[in-house]
């Protein structure tokens, strides 16, 4: 039987989260020793369709570190975005699952570690070998770093790792990475000719980024603003804006690629100031989503209008 891995795609968590659960099929489902595995990445995009569409009947399903769909299909189900349940009457099949293989809680940082714990809690299974993929994980999509330095150096092969998933990590990559990082150390997987050949380009990229950054950047009140929509991005530095802003507590920032225009917003890891909003709340109202403490909206490119509209609700919306 194949294995058909869905996956929260050009991300590390989600990665990382599909790695320990081809660990978790390979060591303790026997019938599935042979299994042939698939992974597909899932995208937050406008009229992305359900995660059901990339299951496939006859196969061994599971849905990792993306939104919850009602479909028979799905086997295993983790996720932590507290916005897991968008979709109408998904919340309900979910709660009326008996199967005892589906996982969600919002409290977590990283579906990775929430897959650790629950296996581990649930079935006995430890995943051996993987601590430091999954303290990476977390440390990573609940953006637990030390700095904003620390969050936008690429010196940590976990980091390395993360620029090129992110940038670049197409279904083709992240099928080839994903067995790699559940059987080797991430400084090996760092030092493999995919990241190796693809972080020299991104390293420069981000330092350009980083520069335009600087050149648009503003602070209102609590929130360093940041428009990039006069010309198409191709390389994200979450944390950048912290570095140029570090007493905004809130970032802000409208982006735009050919396939969609994307407002991502954060809490300042670093703040001093607590934060006063639900990121996830506030981006759901524009039919976005995410964590308490960072989230995005997209929308179809035709719509930069209405999203500078939301920006500018955003931006009043934090500074309340
Ligand atoms: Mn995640």
């Amino acid at each position: 039987m194949d294995v058909v891995v869905a996956h929260h795609g050009y991300c590390f968590d989600g990665a990382a989260s599909a790695a320990l659960f081809y660990r978790f099929v390979s060591e303790t489902m026997p019938a599935m020793r042979d299994a042939r595995f698939e992974f597909r990445g899932l995208m937050y995009e406008p009229n992305a369709p359900s995660p059901a569409t990339r299951l496939k009947k006859g196969a061994l399903n599971a849905i990792l570190d993306y939104r919850y769909t009602a479909s028979p299909l799905i086997d295993w189900y983790f996720d932590h975005h507290v916005s897991a349940f968008q979709e109408s009457g998904s919340e309900a099949h979910f709660r009326a699952d008996t199967s005892g293989q589906k996982f969600h809680d919002g409290a977590y940082g990283s579906c990775t570690k929430y897959l650790a714990d629950v296996t581990r809690a649930r079935f006995g299974w430890a995943p051996e070998g993987l601590d430091e993929l999954i303290h990476w994980a977390d440390v990573i999509d609940a953006a637990r770093f030390s700095d904003a330095e620390q969050a936008s150096s690429f010196a940590a092969p976990a980091m390395a790792i993360t620029a090129v998933i992110q940038e670049q990590g197409d279904e083709a990559l992240t099928s080839r990475l994903i067995p790699l990082l559940a059987t080797r150390s991430l400084a090996e997987v760092a030092a493999s000719p995919e990241i190796v050949n693809r972080l020299g380009p991104i390293k420069l990229r981000h330092e350009a980024f980083a520069k335009r950054m600087g050149q648009v950047g503003e602070q209102l009140r609590n929130v360093a603003l940041f428009d990039l929509s006069d010309q198409a991005v191709d390389t994200v530095a979450k944390f950048v804006g912290y570095q140029l802003f570090p007493t905004a507590v809130y970032s802000v920032m409208l982006s735009r690629s050919p396939k969609r225009v994307k407002i991502s917003v954060g809490f300042n890891p670093w703040s001093k100031k607590p934060r006063a909003h639900n990121i996830a709340a506030l981006c759901e109202k524009y039919g976005g989503g995410g964590h308490p403490v960072v989230g995005a909206v997209t929308l179809p490119p035709h719509e930069l209008g209405r999203a500078r509209t939301i920006v500018q609700e955003l931006v009043t919306a934090l500074n309340r």
